[in-house]
């Protein structure tokens, strides 16, 4: 008597809980488990289910690493990796061989690093076809004006670069950095000067290719 009395408030929840209709009419121990297990199970491939659902944030994920070769006679090399997640492209260049003080540093439009002088990577990155300026002017920039760095007495410099505005593959004209040239400069960007700035010679190229 006492089984069938604690079995009352079970099914009861069973009912709220919209059980399936086959599980309604007889609720043994057995049926119970048997309900506890499936609804396990059924929370296990949910989970792995929302996973598979989710392409953009795990395919968004990307790793480029480049190089920079020196241009027009300058030793000027570095390392650039770019990274994304979640729509966020983040540059670290690490450089060396510069001349201390500071520098620009572009991309642009070709990832092509064949002239001596870097004059084959072509003219800066422009997708959205705004003037040339400091990154972030609301007068407008282009996509490839990350801007000046300082090199340091022993000709170091470490850039980072964090933003929403470049992927890495997506496909997207105004936003993909790849197949496109890192420059750096031996002189300012004054941004001011079009279309590029006024920044001298290119002493160093690196095209960003996956
Ligand atoms: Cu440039």
């Amino acid at each position: 008597m006492k089984r069938s009395i604690l079995y009352i408030p079970l099914v009861a929840l069973c009912f709220t809980m919209s059980c399936k209709s086959d599980k309604k009419e007889t609720v043994t121990d057995t049926e119970t488990e048997t309900t506890t297990v499936e609804t396990e199970t059924e929370e296990k491939t949910r989970t792995t289910t929302s996973r598979k659902d989710e392409p953009a944030y795990y395919a968004d994920k990307k790793k480029l690493t480049m190089n920079l070769e020196s241009k027009s006679n300058s030793g000027v090399t570095g390392s650039i990796v770019f990274t994304q997640d979640q729509g966020v492209v983040t540059m670290i260049a690490v450089m060396s061989g510069l001349t201390e003080g500071e520098h620009a540093i572009h991309i642009h439009e070709k990832a092509d690093c064949s002239a001596d002088d870097g004059s084959s990577s072509g003219g800066h990155w422009n997708p959205t076809a705004q003037p040339h300026g400091k990154w972030g002017a609301e007068g407008g920039y282009h996509k490839g004006d990350i801007g000046n760095f300082t090199a340091d007495a022993n000709g170091h410099a470490t850039i980072t670069k964090i933003t929403d505005e470049w992927c890495i593959g997506c496909g997207d004209e105004t936003k993909d950095i790849v197949g496109k040239a890192i420059i750096v400069h031996q002189g300012i960007d004054d941004f001011k000067s079009q279309p590029s700035g006024a920044a001298g010679s290119r002493v160093s190229c690196g095209g960003i290719i996956q």
